[in-house]
């Protein structure tokens, strides 16, 4: 059988602001857990991500920053990368969506699906603001989400429900850049025919063992939607361009190029090592295992998407998993970049190492559902388990070596049922441990992990070697002996959930620092026999103090009060600033629909000096003719907007809730045009 081949790929991050717990909790902590156990079972396994550098996200980040995209992705490409490394996120290689070998996959995927005849030109209606002169793509335009009436939903996905949507299906969209309602233009894009696909991703999915059943869900409501064909180009000019003559202006959609960026990030790891067509036998290769560890909100597009344009070119192979991660919260709050409402990974290292983090994190994995992340709870996960109950056991019996043993490991006397049931259930911890981390279930695995040590202080405490020192000394260096061995097992065992720790055992054990020849599930004893010379003891987990955590607890709160007071805060106008408004009773003289707009109407109306034509959005609310003769109020002078190429000439007012409208008029007679203040 030939061997296994793990590729493992955590999400891109998109290189437009630091990287924080959330992303840490979601996509990159389980993936590098997982990668460390294959890499300590001595198996093939390869870890690739990279900055994910185009899109709407970064386009929009360099408008609010006053900069250029290229500014933006070079300067967090480094962030983040930098912050990896120093949390231990063991990549094999962390590229760019912005280099050229990107450019050219990304355009070879396109054109090789265009050629199979998987991918439509249609001319579609986009939202286009006049004052930006602009179409808006995605983020660039928000509104009322038609599915759950969330407002603040995106052009292409509502963070909310998750929907995908089309954004002229918002309700009051509006130019995130201006705040004007943008009109409708048609404009060309290339579309994925996802529906030609659909029922092999069915069956696919629905054959796959060992997935998580929000992931399969998730795609199961998609299937019964029924899969639409997609957008797979924009109009912006910062991307990857469409490699066709008649597509000036065109980029590939961020998430048509940026999955794509797992294989040139792979293909440059290749070229890296010398060996440049090595990446086909991960991305070709029928023996190779693909798992994709991303957060939730990425699910479709690594479940459905990514592995129709991959169906579709056919050389590649298919996930094999995507253990898509629920979110992590803050403090009994939602996470939020916008609004500042993060710990920032590079600023938490500032002031702690890593480990307590990720034994923290392992600990509350949102693999099932959402959880909570507080500095009260780090702090007591430091304090009184990995020092107290980890770092104990290990430290008070190398220094009880260190003292009586003149610091070698002491010959032991024939091994007792407890010294064997201790040896035991540190040896077994290793298929245990290993199984959950192949479950992707790492929260069992640390639990564990802490078991075996905590075992390892009662045996300890049994056992009374400081008794024994003086009555038994035999009984006392088989006891050391043993607690030894444990702790050489609980430095593999360490190893993936906190590598930085584990390394400082293997070196105080004087074994194997680098893991050439250590294998996960070793019988340690083979390396820690008796007369081996051991390093120097050191305090691995220092206390962490209340004075320590305080600030940060204080920065959040102040942040979350911040908040919770500004959607209190009423933003005062000035009554000078109202009075500019004009603010008329009119009568309608005329309505009536507008040619392929669903829910625009044209009203003529008189404003008391004449007769002026405004467009409305409430054509699914009212019929054209039951309006004219209506007395409505409007605003006179708002700038006049194009919308579906009728000029819009001021607003009539209405009153909305949720998916009520009713437009506003007098209760009694009155002249038209009289004044509204
Ligand atoms: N850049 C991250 C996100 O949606 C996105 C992942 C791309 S993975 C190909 O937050
Ligand atoms: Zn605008």
């Amino acid at each position: 059988m030939k061997e296994e081949k793990y590729l493992v790929t955590s999400a891109l991050p998109y290189a437009n602001g630091p990287i924080h717990l959330g992303h840490i909790a979601g996509a990159y902590l389980p993936a590098d857990i997982y990668v460390r156990y294959q890499r300590l079972m001595k198996r093939d396994v390869l870890y690739i991500c990279g900055t994910d550098e185009h899109g709407v996200p970064i386009t929009i980040t360099a408008e609010m920053e006053g900069i250029t995209p290229k500014e933006i992705v070079d300067k967090y490409y480094q962030l983040h990368k930098e912050s990896f490394k120093r949390f231990g996120i063991s990549f094999d290689n962390f590229s760019r969506t912005s280099y050229q070998l990107h450019y050219e996959t990304s355009q070879d995927f396109f054109l090789t699906l265009y050629k199979k005849d998987y991918l439509t030109e249609k001319t579609t209606r986009q939202f286009y603001c006049v004052y930006d002169k602009r179409f808006l793509s995605d983020r660039y335009v928000e509104g009322i989400c038609p599915n759950c009436k969330t407002a603040g939903a995106r052009g292409d996905q509502c963070e909310s429900c998750g929907k995908w949507l089309e954004q002229t299906m918002l309700i009051e969209p509006e130019c995130k850049l201006c705040g004007n309602t943008p009109e409708i233009r048609k404009t060309k894009h290339w579309f994925l025919k996802l529906g030609e696909f659909q029922e092999r991703l069915e069956n696919w999915i629905n054959s796959k063992k060992g997935w998580k059943e929000n992931v399969v869900n998730f795609c199961n409501g998609w299937f019964k939607e029924g899969l639409q064909d997609r957008a797979v180009t924009r109009d912006l000019d910062w991307g990857v361009p469409v490699p066709l003559e008649n597509a000036k202006g065109k980029v590939l959609y961020v998430w048509f190029d940026a999955p794509i960026g797992y294989i040139s990030s792979t293909k440059e790891w290749a070229q890296k090592i010398g060996k440049p067509d090595l990446w086909k036998k991960y991305w070709m290769d029928k023996n190779t295992k693909l798992i994709h560890f991303i957060g939730k909100d990425n699910i479709v597009f690594h479940a459905i998407f990514f592995p129709a344009m991959l169906m579709a070119y056919t050389e590649y192979i298919l996930p094999e998993n995507v253990p898509a991660n629920e979110f992590l919260n803050l403090e009994g709050n939602k996470l939020s970049t916008s609004k500042n409402y993060a710990v920032w990974l590079d600023d938490y290292l500032e002031k702690f190492p890593p480990d307590p983090l990720r034994y923290c994190l392992a600990s509350i994995s949102p693999e099932t559902k959402d959880t909570d992340f507080s500095w009260k709870d780090f702090q007591a996960r430091n304090n009184f388990v990995l020092a107290d109950i980890v770092g104990n056991f290990i430290n008070r019996t190398l220094t009880f070596a260190e003292k009586y043993f003149d610091n070698r490991i002491p010959h032991p006397e024939n091994l007792s049922e407890s010294d064997k049931a201790m040896l035991e259930t540190s040896q077994k911890s290793f298929k245990v441990i290993g199984e959950f981390i192949e479950n992707f279930q790492i929260r069992n695995g640390v639990k564990e992990l802490i078991n075996v040590a905590r075992t390892g202080n009662k045996y300890f405490n049994d056992e009374a070697p400081w008794k024994n020192i003086r009555d038994n000394v035999g009984r006392c260096k088989t006891t050391i002996y043993v607690c030894i061995q444990v702790v050489g097992s609980l430095a593999l065992l360490m190893y993936p959930f906190m590598p930085f720790t584990s390394e400082k055992i293997r070196k105080i054990l004087n074994i194997d620092a680098e893991l050439n020849n250590l294998k996960w599930g070793d019988n340690i004893r083979d390396k820690l026999s008796p007369g081996h010379i051991l390093g120097k003891p050191e305090i691995l987990f220092k206390k962490i103090e209340d004075s320590e955590i305080e600030p940060e607890i204080e920065k959040l709160r102040s942040i979350s009060m911040q908040l919770k007071s500004k959607k209190e805060e009423v933003n005062y106008v000035d009554i000078s600033e109202f009075k500019k408004i004009d603010i008329r009773v009119a009568t309608v003289t005329n309505c009536e629909r507008i040619k392929g707009a669903k829910n625009l109407l044209k009203f003529e109306v008189d404003d008391g000096e004449g007769k002026r034509q405004i467009v409305a959005g409430v054509a699914q609310y009212y019929e054209p003719d039951e309006l004219i003769g209506k007395r409505i109020i409007i605003v006179t002078n708002l700038k006049p907007v194009k919308l579906m190429g009728e000029t819009s000439n001021g607003m009539l007012l209405a009153a909305t809730y949720g998916d009520k409208l009713t437009l506003l008029t007098t209760d009694r007679e009155i002249d038209t045009g009289s004044k509204i203040s």
